[in-house]
């Protein structure tokens, strides 16, 4: 197994778990680009959104809503993919990045 996120889920690569139930693992980024920088993947091995059912999807969502509800994001969050070359994926393994607890600008770059 290569993928460095997988090897998190295996428990091969210790991380920084914020949250996990069945099918989610989220844990802390380890280059934060804000005060709350939580990275949220699923634990089945899908390489982008595009390839990712649907209902994976939703359930990473949920887990995003409850994320942000336990950090107390009340003054609001961003939630990033960045999917494939142009987009800026550098690991290839569905991830969410949830940012907050700070200002964020826009547009990004
Ligand atoms: P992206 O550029 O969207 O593919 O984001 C990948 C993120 O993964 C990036 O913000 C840094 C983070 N990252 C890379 N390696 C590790 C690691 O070993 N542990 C943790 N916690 N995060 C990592």
């Amino acid at each position: 197994m290569s993928c460095l996120f997988c090897k998190i889920v295996q428990g091969e690569i210790s991380t920084d778990k914020v949250y996990e139930n069945d099918d989610v693992l989220a844990f802390n980024d380890i280059e934060p680009q804000a005060p709350v920088h939580v990275l949220i993947i699923p634990k089945d091995h899908y390489p982008n959104i595009q390839k990712t059912p649907s209902e994976d999807v939703a359930k990473i969502f949920d887990a995003i809503k409850e994320i942000a509800k336990q950090l107390n994001l009340d003054e609001g969050f961003r939630i990033v993919n960045n999917c494939g070359n142009f987009g800026g994926q550098t690991v290839d393994h569905l991830h969410f990045h949830l940012l907050g607890k700070r200002k964020l600008k826009w547009p990004p770059g």
